[in-house]
Formats: structure tokens, C-alpha cells, sequence
């Protein structure tokens, strides 16, 4: 029996040396120490032999066995550590290829403008202020001097939900908001930059939905040269110190005296282009003194109280600025256009 071990441990160590795969290895694993394998035969043939023969058999089958199970285990490592080697080999990366370019992406061009807006008006101490787009008939017209039967409170050029719901047609209802929050009892220096609704058909400067921006200054005597010397440093920093500005009288229902200003056209330098219709001025927003009427709706005592009012369409102003020539661009979504005003990096 002693022989018979030495025998197999000899065979089998020998046919482990010759494995080369993996599999090999637990092919001679199930021959050799298996349940139906040759040791296992050896251990149970043990019943046969005397009490002395068998713990020297037991122990030297054990031996074996181990023997077989130790070299089978370092087989099996060499051969892994040689598998994975070579499999690195084939996934080996060729680092000298070019990379793939990242898409970076970057702030559409109407947000862009509306925070540069923000930006001045700000560090001109105005704060920024937002309501709902779904607004009342109250503040979107009632509080702004724009009675029932007035003709901008026609259901052809307002979406209307309800009788008493429609969605904003401008910013002005955020305003009226704030000053009624602050009943009287304090100035108010705010604008407010949002999305507004208007029954139209688009096309190249009109869109059923648009931006707006607002601004608003309510305190004791302030006058028509305040917002003139507000709106003028505005369109310095916007569109260049070289720009002129000019107020043109107009009228709007929320404001009295109410006036336009146009800024010089740059392409042309004032002389007089197609892009400023042969005028040399180019109309940027509207404003005015708020109608003492707004203010009182608003709980401010127009005696005390004045101020000034003005708005303007920051899709416009990009247009102008960036000379973009349809403001279905800006609600398109082409990545060829917004790309092209995303700043370097
Ligand atoms: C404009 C033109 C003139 C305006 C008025 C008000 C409010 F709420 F204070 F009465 N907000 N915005 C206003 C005045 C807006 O946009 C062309």
C-alpha cells in the first residue's frame, strides 16, 4: 500500500508539472483526490489492515493527499498569473491615439444677456425680484391702470385660463406684487427678469413667449433725469461708452409722461444704415414716471411718492447686440447657434 501512494503521489505530481491550462489542473484535481478517486480507494481498503499498519498508512495517504493539493494549488496560481499576463498583453492601450473631443456644454444666450442685465442694474442697488407667470386679471392689468374694456386686455392678445387667470403678458404684475407687499411703508428699487405671454404669430421678432426685464424705482422725489442718468449708464455699459442715447416722447397706460430710448447705431455710427432703418437710432425699451394711479393701487401716496418705471426685451437686446437676425433662434435649440456664444474657456 505504501508503495501504491508513493506511485500515485509520483504520477500525479508529474502530470501537474506537464498541465499548461487551467482546466488540466481540475481534471487531475477530480482523478486524483476525488471521492471516486485512487487515495480514497487506498483509505477505505484500510478496514483490511492490522493496528499497527494503519495510522502509518492513514498518515502517509494524508501526506499524499496534501502533497497532490499543495502542488496542484501553486499550478494553478502560475498558471493564472501567465493567463492574466497574457491577457493584458492583448488589451494593451495604444496611448499615442487622439483623444475624443468632450462636448462642453455652456449658458444659453438669453441667459447670458439677462444676467449681464442683472449685473448692472444691480450694482446700480436695484434688487431682483420674480412672481408666477400664471397671474391674476388684478395684477396683470386692474393694478397697473389697465381697467376692464382697455383694449391691451383683449382676449385675442392674451392667453386666458380662466376668466381671472391668464399667463402674464409682462413683468409689471411683480411689481405691482411688491410694492403692494410694502404697502407705502418703504422705497422700492427692484427689477424683475422673466418669461411673458402674448396671443401673437411667430416670426422673426415676434414669439408667443418671451423674455422681459423690468425696472422700478419708487421713492420721494424721484424724477425724470434719475431714470435718464439709470438708463443712460445702462446702455453705456451694455453696447459701449461711445453710444448716445435719446428719449423720444410715447405712452404706455402704466406711466405719465412715458418715453422710448433708442441708443446710436453702431453699424453705422449714427449716420444712418439699414439695420437703423436710415435713422441712425436703434429703439431699445420703454419707460416712463409711474402713473400715480399704479402708485396708489399699490398703497404708496402719489403726493409722497413718485418714481420711475421702464422695460425691455433681452431677446432684442442680444439680437442688437450679437446681431442675431430671427428671435426663433433663441427658442430652437440648435447647438449650431448656442454654440456660438458660449465664451471660451
Ligand atoms: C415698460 C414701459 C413703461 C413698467 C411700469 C411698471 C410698473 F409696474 F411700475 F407700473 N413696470 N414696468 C413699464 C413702463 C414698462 O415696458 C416697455
Amino acid at each position: 500500500m505504501k508503495e501504491r501512494l508513493k506511485e500515485l503521489q509520483l504520477e500525479a505530481l508529474e502530470r501537474v508539472e506537464k498541465a499548461s491550462t487551467l482546466s488540466d489542473l481540475q481534471d487531475i484535481r477530480v482523478a486524483y483526490l476525488g471521492k471516486k478517486g485512487p487515495i480514497t480507494e487506498v483509505l477505505r481498503g484500510m478496514g483490511k489492515l492490522s493496528q499497527e499498519e494503519r495510522p502509518i498508512i492513514g498518515e502517509l495517504a494524508n501526506k499524499v493527499r496534501e502533497g497532490i493539493a499543495n502542488e496542484l494549488d501553486v499550478k494553478k496560481a502560475k498558471l493564472e498569473a501567465k493567463e492574466l499576463d497574457k491577457k493584458l498583453e492583448q488589451e494593451t492601450i495604444d496611448i499615442t491615439l487622439p483623444g475624443r473631443p468632450v462636448q462642453v456644454g455652456g449658458p444659453h444666450l438669453l441667459t447670458s444677456i439677462v444676467q449681464e442685465i442683472e449685473d448692472l442694474f444691480i450694482g446700480m442697488g436695484f434688487e431682483i425680484r420674480e412672481g408666477p407667470e400664471v397671474e391674476t386679471d388684478y395684477y396683470n392689468f386692474e393694478a397697473l391702470n389697465l381697467p376692464k374694456g382697455h383694449p391691451a386686455r383683449d382676449m385675442q392678445d392674451s392667453f386666458y385660463i380662466t376668466e381671472d387667470l391668464l399667463l402674464r403678458t409682462h413683468t409689471s404684475p411683480v411689481q405691482a406684487r411688491t410694492m403692494g407687499e410694502y404697502k407705502g411703508s418703504q422705497p422700492v428699487k427692484m427689477i424683475c427678469p422673466g418669461k411673458v405671454y402674448r396671443r401673437d404669430t411667430d416670426d422673426a421678432t415676434h414669439s408667443h413667449q418671451f423674455t422681459q426685464v423690468e425696472g422700478l424705482y419708487v421713492d420721494k422725489d424721484v424724477r425724470m433725469s434719475d431714470l435718464k442718468g439709470v438708463l443712460n449708464s445702462f446702455a453705456k455699459q451694455l453696447f459701449g461708452e461711445d453710444r448716445e442715447i435719446r428719449l423720444r416722447p410715447s405712452f404706455f397706460p402704466f406711466t405719465e409722461p412715458s418715453v422710448e430710448m433708442d441708443i446710436s447705431c453702431k453699424v453705422c455710427n449714427g449716420k444712418g444704415c439699414s439695420v437703423c432703418k436710415r435713422t441712425g437710432w436703434i429703439e431699445i425699451l420703454g419707460g416712463g414716471m409711474v402713473h400715480p394711479r399704479v402708485l396708489e393701487l399699490a398703497g404708496y401716496d402719489p403726493k409722497v411718492y413718485n418714481g420711475f418705471a421702464f422695460g425691455m426685451g433681452p431677446e432684442r437686446i442680444a439680437m442688437l447686440k450679437y446681431g442675431v437676425d430671427d428671435i426663433r433662434h433663441f427658442y430652437a435649440n440648435d447647438v449650431r447657434f448656442l454654440k456660438q456664444y458660449h465664451k471660451a474657456e
